[in-house]
């Protein structure tokens, strides 16, 4: 296979709904969509989930935007690649981070090999699931009362489980609340995005009174010893989800013991192969893992939908359908979530199964660029 041509493009998708994290709030995405194509004429759609600020990573949709253009795409394109699981070390040697640059164009060659050969992205990894269990991360509320409320009509829309975002100030009280209200055994759980430091650790021993799922990354992405730390003192696994950049920290994680769940996003790894990776050694080493989400469209919520097919992802993800996030999703047909809170997979369908639609897309476009080999 030869990736002869990609395009590159920025769309602007505003939510339903602004999305508050500890670190800041989104109210419309800017996304980086690519379009590459092969030597046949056979095209694939792939999403780049760098954000808008480096609040969640240090990378953003403009760094990105450089770093395909300028290393990531002319590394694999106008040369022969057998298969895609050779993108990643191509795009991994003398090239430092840029995990979500990268992984647009490691992913994209993944469906375009799918594509080509008529089969499911899903099946091409391995996956032997026919649908994937489906949670919903909710952000950070007004008031307990409010998070009380929005809780309760997605539990009735079905999801497997709830996750809230707290910080420092809406935390305690507010998930006090929400179990006072909706009792013990709501399948619910916690994402700090690392707003604490180890000296909140009374706020972080209130929640772990809470009967929670787990924590998701309470310290900061580097801390993997302050993780370890605080495991010890904790009942509540933590899971991480900022600090896990690729295979070796999850390597790291095992070792000193840092958490005891791993939220794979296979933008922040940089793609399948090292997802693929991480999947195995937590399957091996007895790490439960689930799939986390990035505000993506319905284009980068295929491939994250296909990687949770995979047997190792035994907990459900923040693979919530497209109408939770848009007005108007661009593939077709949307991503839809069955009245028992999962989503099935197209897997009669060759790729992700899902068709984006160009005229739509065509009229968000901000900007967009040609790269050809050479
Ligand atoms: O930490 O999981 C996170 C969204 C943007 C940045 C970071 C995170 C999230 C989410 C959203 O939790 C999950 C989703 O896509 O529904
Ligand atoms: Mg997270």
């Amino acid at each position: 296979m030869n990736v002869e041509r990609i395009i590159m493009r920025e769309i602007s998708l505003r939510l339903k709904v602004p999305f508050r994290i500890s670190s800041g709030t989104t109210f419309e995405r800017r996304i980086l969509l690519l379009e590459l194509t092969d030597e046949n004429g056979t095209t694939a759609w792939s999403e780049c989930v760098a954000g808008e600020y480096p609040n969640y990573s240090p990378e953003t949709i403009d760094t990105a935007w450089l770093m395909i253009r300028e290393h990531a795409a002319p590394r694999v394109m106008g040369r022969a690649i057998e298969h895609p699981s050779d993108v990643w070390p191509l795009l991994e040697r003398d090239f430092r981070g840029h995990k979500m640059a990268k992984a647009a164009v490691e992913m994209g060659i993944w469906e375009l090999y799918a594509r080509r050969q008529g089969v499911a992205l899903a099946h091409l990894i391995g996956g032997k699931r026919s649908s994937v269990e489906t949670g919903i991360s909710i952000g950070i509320q007004s008031s307990p009362g409010a998070l009380i409320e929005e809780v309760t009509a997605r539990l009735a829309e079905g999801y497997r489980k709830i996750k809230v975002k707290v910080m420092p100030g809406s935390d305690v009280e507010f998930l006090s609340a929400l179990r006072r209200a909706l009792g013990p055994d709501i399948p619910l759980m916690v994402d700090a995005n690392s707003a604490y430091t180890p000296a909140d650790i009374d706020r972080l021993t209130a929640l772990d009174r809470l009967g929670l799922m787990m924590i998701e990354q309470p310290l900061g992405t580097d801390d993997l010893l302050q993780h370890a730390h605080l495991q010890k003192l904790l009942t509540t696994p933590i899971c991480l989800d900022e600090s896990i950049t690729g295979p070796d920290r999850v390597r790291d994680m095992l070792e000193l013991g840092s958490g005891r769940i791993v939220n794979i996003k296979p933008g922040r790894v940089g793609g399948f192969g090292p997802s693929i990776a991480i999947h195995d050694l937590c399957l091996e080493a007895g790490i439960p893992i689930w799939c986390g989400g990035m505000l993506e469209s319905g284009v980068g919520r295929g491939y994250n939908l296909a990687l949770a097919s995979l047997p190792g992802f035994t907990l459900p993800g923040d693979l919530s359908p497209s109408a939770r996030y848009w007005e108007r999703d661009i593939v077709t047909p949307e991503w839809t979530m069955e009245s028992d809170g999962t989503v099935l997979l197209p897997l009669d369908r060759p790729g992700t199964g899902v068709e984006v639609d160009t005229g739509l897309v065509e009229s968000l476009t901000s900007r967009s660029e040609v790269i050809i080999p050479g």
